[in-house]
């Protein structure tokens, strides 16, 4: 599957300054926290283990062709620039994004609408508490992934380079420093990206991850004008899907009682979920979407044309979360399809 299991250490690559020197020009936003940061040595991570969850896969098989979509949604409004500390710490400076947000250690702190995912706050972040603390926005608690569950994906996605494409608060981005060689994390958001990097500093492998401010969709665009790219082997699509409501569906499909209604893939943000795909595709055969636990299964299906795809559950306990779906080379079977163009 030319999968590689070496690692090594990442500093800001030829792509990432290719796309950041793109942006200048074109005169949008676009930043990197990707500057080396004296003493970032934080704990070596353990070598990656296969975590076990209540997990199930099914292959999918179709051959529907995928149809055009409609222009891109309108892009939510753009934070300018976010302020972080670089704090002086025996053995160097870290970088530090505590004054970004609230870090909560008491429920009592904590507002209303985000209690219930604060319980779930050692689920999330094994190291939530550990100084200075894991630091999430409001959308960074609705939509970062569980910790086992990231790990999980992280040791299917085993690879050379692996792009985030939708990093929000580095959950994903943290687990595949574990298991990739290098890793390139993009969010619009600057203040999720600075989130992203302090969080991952907290694991020890901030360095391992180049953290991008960008646009996915421009990010991919401008990649794709490049004359020789650098090879990119998985793309993560963990992309918003419109909120906590996301489990009331996205239409008026009528369901059985205690159901919740379909989640439909023309939800998904910033394009239709099967838009976003598609341009990835363009990319690398290989993808991992993860995707709202009622999302219609044909959809999800229709998405690998010819080929297989592999529906994985994603469960903490007894609680089915979210799926993550497994095309190209990634799917059951299909290792063959890892290294296709
Ligand atoms: P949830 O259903 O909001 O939480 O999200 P929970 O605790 O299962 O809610 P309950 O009321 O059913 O108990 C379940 C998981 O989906 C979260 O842990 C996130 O990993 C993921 N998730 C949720 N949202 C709203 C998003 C999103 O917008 N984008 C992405 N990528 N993941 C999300």
């Amino acid at each position: 599957m030319g999968k590689n299991k070496n690692k090594r250490k990442a500093g800001m690559s030829g792509l990432a300054r290719f796309v950041l020197d793109s942006f200048k020009t074109d005169n949008a936003t676009a930043s990197s926290s990707t500057e080396p940061i004296q003493g970032d040595s934080g704990p070596t991570p353990p070598p990656p283990k296969k975590q076990k969850l209540d997990e199930s896969s099914s292959p999918l098989n179709l051959s529907e062709p995928v149809q055009d979509e409609p222009e891109p949604k309108a892009p939510a409004p753009q934070e300018s620039s976010v302020v972080v500390n670089i704090v002086e710490r025996p053995g160097g400076p870290r970088y530090d994004a505590s004054g970004l947000v609230s870090h909560f250690e008491d429920a009592s702190e904590v507002p209303e609408h985000l209690q219930k995912y604060f319980s779930q706050r050692y689920r999330l972040f094994s190291r939530y508490s550990e100084a200075p603390g894991c630091l999430l926005d409001d959308e960074g608690w609705f939509s970062v992934t569980p910790e086992k569950i990231a790990n999980q994906i992280a040791e299917r996605c085993r690879c050379d380079t692996i792009l985030d494409g939708f990093c929000g608060v580095g959950g994903n981005a943290i687990a595949f420093a574990q298991t990739c060689n290098r890793v390139i994390a993009l969010d619009v958001s600057p203040t999720r990206l600075a989130l992203a990097r302090h969080n991952a500093q907290i694991y020890g492998v901030a360095d391992r991850i180049e953290f991008i401010q960008a646009d996915y969709l421009t990010f991919i665009k401008t990649r794709a004008l490049q004359a020789n790219p650098r090879k990119i082997d998985i793309i993560f699509l963990s992309p918003p899907w419109g909120g906590p409501s996301y489990l009331s569906g996205s239409t008026d499909d009528q369901t059985a009682e205690g159901e919740h209604p379909p989640y439909h893939l023309s939800s998904i943000l910033p394009i239709d979920g099967a838009d976003l795909f598609q341009r990835s595709r363009a990319i690398t055969p290989n993808i991992a979407y993860f995707l709202p636990r009622n999302t219609v299964l044909s959809e999800i299906a229709e998405l690998a044309g010819e080929e297989n795809v592999e529906v994985e559950e994603e469960w903490t306990g007894s609680k089915l979360k979210a799926l993550t779906c497994y095309y190209g080379g990634l799917a059951n079977g299909q290792g063959h399809l890892f290294d296709s163009p």
